[in-house]
């Protein structure tokens, strides 16, 4: 994986190249996971529900969950180049019990990115989290139906798919 991330470390050549055999088009490979950006403004639960079934053999797919600096650019470079706005939701929430933030696919939530004063609960009703223009984060009312999304799930076993 290292030869091939240092041979194609653009990811958007590594995807027109490998994308077949690592990830589903239109999924987009990066390190060990898939991603699908979905350019639909619906609200956090029918987002991370599209996003469920899409689950594979692989892996179950939900709501991206994002683990440091480097993730957070490819989403956030990703939305801009498709999209020209970072506004998407993201995985995490505290619908299960306030203030104790956690992703959907049950990852550890190890690295956030919150704007100044976020998350604020505001008016009691804030639950779910999407990035602003800024590509910083904010909790927001999970109905809301105003943000994309993206989808991540494990990659295919590409070892076994990939030309050699
Ligand atoms: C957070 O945890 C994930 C999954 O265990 C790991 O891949 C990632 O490197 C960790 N990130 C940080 C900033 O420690
Ligand atoms: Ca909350
Ligand atoms: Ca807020």
């Amino acid at each position: 994986m290292s030869f091939l991330s240092s041979l194609f470390g653009n990811v958007t050549l590594a995807s027109l190249v490998f994308g077949s055999c690592l990830c589903p088009r239109p999924w987009i490979p990066y390190k060990q996971f898939c991603y699908l950006f979905v350019g639909k403004r619906i609200n956090f639960f029918s987002a991370e529900a599209f996003c469920n079934e899409k689950s594979d053999e692989f892996g179950e797919s939900h709501l991206v969950s994002i683990h440091d600096e480097e993730e957070r650019l490819f989403i956030a470079e990703n939305c801009l180049r498709l999209w020209e706005t970072p506004a998407i939701w993201i995985g995490l929430n505290d619908i299960e019990e306030e203030g104790n933030f956690v992703w959907t696919d049950g990852s550890p939530v190890n690295f956030t990115y919150f704007n100044k004063d976020e998350p604020n609960n505001l008016e009691g009703r804030e639950h779910c989290v999407h990035l602003w223009e800024s590509t910083k984060w904010n909790d927001r009312p999970c109905t809301s139906p105003r943000y994309l999304f993206t989808c991540k799930k494990a990659q295919w076993d590409w070892a076994s798919f990939c030309p050699k």
